[in-house]
């Protein structure tokens, strides 16, 4: 390396030079000048480095590097526990007694590089329906946009580090960010009625979910689920916080027609995709918009022991592309262990026969148990849970006490189905999994594979069924306008013709009922008529009689009306006289 003097004299040499090329010919002047700024640059570097390599000899110890940070002890618990749940171990790097991996330093005496950790396992495989590449959906007609040229990226080249420099605490602060952020997590459940969706949700939890006036327990049990339901709740364990949402579907297969029960729960799960796309698209954004979106379908099936029903398959293939599809045999209590095994197998048979896709555990598993350096075991775990796939589940929401123990179960009288006990049922395996292991397995998923597509086809154009609703190609804007405007046109026209034609069948419809009412009208009215003519009729028939009778009465008797009348009349002034004279003699009496 040159001296700082030497580099200085050197600066000054070039900035001469630069003033004698003034007087150099224009092509000259420019290669002149190219070689003048280069040179220039050069030494500016390397005076940079000088000063730096100066200022470095004193500033930093000579001694041993700085030891790594000492996580506080309940971060070393939590990392231990956490480590216990990592599938592969770092093998060359020490273990500590309470199992976090801290770098040591080699015992020489002499200041020496502290062998640096190897860079954490993930914590979860990477989907497995990402290494499947057939899981990712891509569109029929993608937009074919010119191939950018990208730069060739050079793959880093590995370096042995002179010290501890400390990026090795980079997954400690993942971990506490992690904690203090809290995680989300969204659950549905769907099948038919009855299967006991809701029950399964309060034991999955160990609490009450649902509130016990909504939704009391199983023998006051009477409330159907009638729409899609969301609940959030907070659940706190250890100093972790996990938001969960639970979505309860209303139970289809009870109506004759079942033809699109599905689409409302399509419709949910695809408008939480589009809440978040609409989120991440927003100008001013959230580094994190909430995550709302479905990541767990836990799908019942009713314990027929004959297979999948035709609505069962419908429903699965046409969710199975949209959200983590988890299988589930309800009401496991209601079949022997050899019945639910043949079942099962039925059911797995049929899944691949119909080509439903559902989720697939991650190869080496989220680390079902797998502890640092047991290497396959996490594998193994995994083997046993697929094995245990579509799980057998029994729900209960009451707690009976039996030989002195709590137990969530349903009492017979033959004895209690426990739903925590793996003999009776798959309860617990499906818990541990959904929520201990592999829980963000199935939030990447849901980003990275379903909510993908989703934006894919959104982005392109597509509508859920695949097929272009817009034409989108890599046209000019102008002629793609210009189309548009076309398109909508001719939707205007079809659009008033419909509308006419509507309106006409309309006027049309208006006149006969019309033309009926009128025609109503005149049969009330003719009846009506006819009516009071046939009572006309009986009265002059009536009146013919009575003539005919007072005829008959007057010649019998000798008397006609008119005489008896006169002489009623007669009477009637006779009376009112003597009356009148017997009054007057009384108040001539009195005077
Ligand atoms: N035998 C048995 N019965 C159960 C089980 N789980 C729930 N039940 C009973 O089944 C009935 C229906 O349970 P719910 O949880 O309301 O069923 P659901 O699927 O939510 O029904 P909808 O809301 O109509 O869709 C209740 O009487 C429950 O006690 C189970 O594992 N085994
Ligand atoms: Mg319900």
């Amino acid at each position: 390396m040159k001296c700082g003097a030497c580099l200085l004299r050197r600066e000054s040499v070039l900035r001469l030079l630069r003033v004698y090329s003034c007087h150099l010919s224009e092509s000259s002047r420019a290669y002149f000048t190219w070689l003048i700024e280069k040179e220039m640059l050069q030494s500016k570097r390397e005076l940079f480095f000088k000063s730096e390599s100066v200022s470095g000899s004193t500033g930093l110890p000579s001694g041993a590097p700085p030891a790594p940070p000492v996580a506080p002890s309940a971060l070393k618990d939590a990392l231990a526990k956490r480590s216990a749940t990592l599938p592969d171990a770092l093998e060359n790097n020490h273990h500590e007694p309470n199992g976090i991996k801290i770098n040591s330093m080699p015992d020489t005496g002499k200041s020496a590089p502290p062998q640096m950790p190897a860079p954490p396992p993930p914590t979860t495989a990477p989907p497995a329906s990402l290494r499947n590449t057939d899981n990712i959906k891509k569109p029929e007609h993608p937009p074919v946009a010119p191939k950018p040229e990208l730069p060739k990226i050079e793959k880093p080249k590995t370096k042995e580090l002179d010290g501890y420099v400390g990026f090795a605490n980079l997954p400690n602060q993942v971990y506490r960010k992690a904690v203090k952020k809290g995680f989300e997590f969204t659950l549905m459940v769907v099948g038919e009625t009855g299967l006991g969706k809701s029950t399964l949700i309060n034991s999955l939890f160990l609490t009450e979910v649902y509130d016990r006036d909504k939704h009391p327990g199983p023998s006051l049990r009477v409330k159907k689920t009638v729409g899609v339901e969301t609940s959030v709740v907070l659940l706190k364990e250890n100093g972790v916080n996990l938001t969960l949402t639970i979505v309860d579907t209303p139970g289809f297969g009870d109506a004759v027609d079942n033809s699109n029960c599905w689409q409302p729960i399509i419709d949910f799960v695809e408008s939480k995709y589009e809440e978040f796309l609409n989120a991440e698209s927003r100008v001013t954004r959230k580094a994190a918009p909430p995550d709302t979106r479905v990541h767990c379908c836990l799908y019942f099936i009713a314990p027929s022991g004959h297979g999948l029903k035709p609505l069962d398959v419908e429903f699965m293939q046409r969710l199975g592309d949209k959200v983590n599809i988890i299988p589930v045999i309800a009401k496991a209590d209601t079949m022997t262990p050899e019945e639910c095994k043949d079942f099962k197998e039925q059911i797995m048979k049929e899944i691949a026969q119909h080509k439903i896709k559902i989720y697939e555990f991650p190869e080496c598993g989220g680390g079902a148990g797998a502890g640092a350096g047991e290497e396959g075991e996490g594998a193994e775990a995994t083997r046993a849970l697929r094995a245990r796939v579509p799980f057998a589940v029994v729900g209960a929401n009451t707690v009976i006490e039996t030989e002195g123990r709590r137990i969530r179960g349903r009492k017979y009288p033959w004895g209690i189905a426990e739903v925590e006990n793996l003999e009776h049922c798959d309860f617990l395996a499906l818990r541990n999994m959904v929520i201990r292991t592999h829980l963000q397995d199935l939030k990447d998923v849901t980003s990275s594979v379903h909510y993908e597509n989703y934006r894919c086809r959104k982005l392109a154009g597509l509508s859920h069924d695949g097929k272009p609703h817009r034409i989108n190609s890599n046209k000019n804007p102008l002629a793609q306008m210009e189309e548009e405007k076309r398109e909508h046109d001719l939707k205007m026209k079809t659009m008033e013709s419909e509308m006419e034609q509507v309106f006409e069948m309309k006027v049309r419809e208006k006149r006969a009922k019309l033309k009926e009412s009128e025609a109503e009208l005149a049969r009330r009215h003719e009846a009506t008529r006819r009516a009071l003519e046939a009572q006309a009729h009986e009265l002059e028939e009536r009146q013919r009689a009575l003539h005919a009778e007072r005829a008959a009465w007057e010649r019998d008797t000798g008397l006609s009306l008119d005489d008896l009348r006169r002489r009623s009349l007669e009477a009637n002034s006779k009376e009112t006289v003597d009356g009148k004279d017997k009054k007057d003699k009384k108040k001539k009496g009195l005077f």
